[in-house]
């Protein structure tokens, strides 16, 4: 049957408020509106992020709301003008935008497009709108992407076509997880050959950030993690060494040192933890290190640190989706993996049809799990 300019009815996983699990609802999705993009989805990704949402550490997002920014799934209709992607296509939502336009676009060391509702907290799209509601209500959407739904709206900048033979419950991870770590490490740090790294946090992005520094032939990658069921998977994708800082009394940096002979090229924090981050730094080499904040902090939690540490030479440096511009990086990544260039199957732990959602946050927060993908 064709749906095209029809209102479609499909299920959702709705968060009603923070600290709630999110309900399987039967939802409204309308169709797309000029430059937007009606996507079937095939597999999603549980973030961390979208469990920060749940657990209300991050304030940004507008309840009740659809979550999930890491998917990928086939084009079911588009709107007038839309040019980039056409009914069929497989493609990958884009958490972050590009519009091409902007400031953060044109600028070749920025990544970061004015359409981006992170930070704004809009829950809507750029009319100000959602195309969802349930039980009459409005249903908000995540940054720009909500993809915990049979079928969501998104608009052309937040979307683009991938290789048509790519594997949708594998790739959807190459719009967050993979793409994230992994950038940090060769496109945002750019590790170089020989060079020593440190990676705090082993889940899908920390990993990520493990096989980049090896890819960028780093000689020593030291993985950090509180939880030492983690160590395997960082040893198999490059880690060289797993050390568990409750196995140490003294702190992890200062143990850290000594491993490096005063501290790494390169650390990253991979975990939202301001203490983990300070550590980071610290672990970083007082004149020509570099510490990589990738995690995503409470949004209430500041940082902070003499900045002593930083006058010898230090660099501190953050981004979002590791620093790479998403329209043009996703699809040649996705290409790559087709290619055998890398491998996501071990970041890929656990796979639960999508009704079983909330199954994969409890093993997140059980710290079982690397990165549960959810099949609709
Ligand atoms: P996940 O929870 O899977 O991994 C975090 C890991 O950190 C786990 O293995 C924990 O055991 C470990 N850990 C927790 N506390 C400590 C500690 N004090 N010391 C050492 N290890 C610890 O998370 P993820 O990999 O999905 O996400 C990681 C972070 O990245 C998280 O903050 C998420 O919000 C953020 C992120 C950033 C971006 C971006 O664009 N920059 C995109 N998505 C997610
Ligand atoms: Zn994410
Ligand atoms: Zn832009």
């Amino acid at each position: 049957m064709d749906t095209t300019g029809k209102v479609i009815k499909c299920k959702a996983a709705v968060l009603w408020g923070p600290h709630q699990p999110l309900m399987i609802e039967e939802i409204e999705v309308a169709p797309p509106k000029a430059h937007e993009v009606r996507i079937k989805m095939v597999a999603t990704g549980i973030c961390r992020s979208d469990d920060h949402i749940i657990e209300g550490f991050l304030k940004t997002s507008k309840y009740p709301v659809i979550l999930g920014h890491e998917g990928a799934g086939i084009v079911e209709s588009v709107g007038s003008g839309v040019t980039c992607v056409k009914p069929g296509d497989k493609v990958i939502p884009l958490f972050l935008p590009y519009c091409g336009e902007c400031r953060g676009c044109t600028e070749p060391k920025s990544n970061f497009c004015r359409k981006s509702d992170i930070g704004k907290n809009t829950g809507l799209l750029s009319d100000h709108t959602s195309r969802f509601t349930c039980k009459g209500k409005l249903i908000h959407n995540f940054i720009c992407t909500s993809t915990f739904t049979e079928y969501t709206v998104v608009e052309e900048t937040s979307v683009v076509k991938i290789h048509d033979d790519a594997p949708l419950d594998k790739v959807c991870l190459v719009g967050c997880g993979f793409t994230t770590g992994y950038g940090s490490a060769v496109n945002l740090a750019k590790v170089e050959p020989g060079t020593t790294c440190a990676v705090f946090g082993l889940g899908g992005i920390g990993l990520s950030v493990i096989i980049g520094c090896k890819v960028a032939g780093a000689s020593k990658i030291i993985a950090i993690d509180t939880n030492s069921t983690k160590f395997e998977k960082a040893k198999e994708l490059g880690a060289t060494e797993c050390i568990n800082p409750k196995d140490y009394d003294n702190p992890i940096h200062e143990v850290i040192q000594q491993m490096t002979e005063g501290g790494v090229h390169y650390s990253f924090e991979c975990i939202g933890n301001t203490d983990v981050m300070v550590s980071a730094l610290l672990s970083s080499h007082v004149s020509c290190g570099t510490a990589v904040i990738v995690g995503v902090a409470p949004s209430v939690s500041i940082l902070s640190f003499s900045p002593r540490l930083l006058l010898p030479g230090r660099t501190l440096k953050s981004a979002l989706f590791g620093g790479f511009k998403s329209k043009k990086c996703v699809p040649e990544l996705v290409t790559d993996l087709i290619a055998g260039r890398f491998n996501v199957d071990s970041l890929l732990s656990h796979k639960l049809p999508f009704k079983e959602i909330n199954k994969g946050f409890d093993l997140l927060r059980k710290g079982e799990s690397i990165r549960t993908v959810l099949e609709f």
